[in-house]
């Protein structure tokens, strides 16, 4: 059960956030209210928001979930392998000192992106790619054993982070799409594949019960509630066009 969750507000300079889309620039106006609406979801799924506030120097912030791992007694800080990102991290720690008694780190030489970390109970699957590398994967992992968990490495090829296309959607149910869906360490769980042209909402998360998904995804929407799923769509258009999902915008604890 979650009870808490992080956000930050976008900045201004998020226009100028990273991307790979070609789906042009986000309308920062429009951001602002669909976070707004994210926030009442995190909300309505009984969650307390700390919404931080706008932080101008990094155009990405808004994406918190990338700058740390959170295993319920500690938060790792992690290495962000995107360089304009790196420091992020900072501010993100003293967040979190006041909300968490162990503080652990990933350290260079490796890297980590926690939208590459997908948790199961216990275990933890680990993406490696662009973002996160084998080294920053070994030390998660180091870091994971001390509190009694498990993880394992998936390579990605062409997805930005694991979650990307891989979300737990609960009662031992994956929804998967693109170059995940036939990967081995996925094939003991029932599978909700998401289609092609819906493959933005493969990034959905479970938060107490409930998944929070993208609007605008009709046939991974029907698959997920005709499996008994119960669902909160928020609209994360502006925060697509900068390769951001459902799972970025918000830490849970
Ligand atoms: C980036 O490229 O880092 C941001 N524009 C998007 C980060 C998305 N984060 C995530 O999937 N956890």
């Amino acid at each position: 059960m979650y009870t808490k969750c992080i956000v930050r507000e976008p900045c201004p300079e998020m226009v100028d956030g990273l991307t790979s889309s070609d789906l042009g620039k986000p309308d920062y106006r429009l951001a602002m209210k669909q976070h707004k609406a994210y926030v009442a979801a995190l909300e309505q799924c009984g969650c307390q928001v700390y919404i931080l506030p706008p932080d101008t120097r990094f155009p990405d912030s808004v994406f918190v979930e990338d700058a740390a791992l959170l295993i319920g007694e500690a938060a790792i800080i992690t290495l962000p392998g995107a360089e304009s990102r790196r420091n992020e991290i900072f501010e993100m720690r003293s967040v979190l000192m006041d909300h968490f008694d162990s503080i652990e780190e990933i350290k260079a030489p490796g890297t980590l992106e926690a939208g590459d970390v997908m948790e199961v109970g216990d275990h933890y699957y680990i993406g490696i790619s662009e973002r996160t590398n084998q080294e920053g994967a070994e030390q998660l992992i180091r870091i994971l054993e001390k509190y009694g968990k498990t993880g394992s490495t998936i390579t990605l090829v062409q997805y930005l982070h694991l979650k990307t296309g891989v979300a737990f959607a609960g009662e031992n149910t994956l929804l998967l799409a693109g170059e995940l869906i036939e990967v081995i360490d996925f094939q003991k769980f029932k599978r909700i594949v998401v289609d092609e042209d819906e493959e933005y909402a493969a990034n959905s998360v479970l938060i107490n019960g409930k998944i929070l998904m993208p609007f605008g995804y009709p046939k991974t929407r029907e698959a997920l509630m005709s499996s008994g799923f119960e669902i909160i769509e928020v609209d994360t258009s502006e925060f697509r066009k900068l390769d951001g999902g459902i799972s970025c915008l918000s830490l849970r604890f």
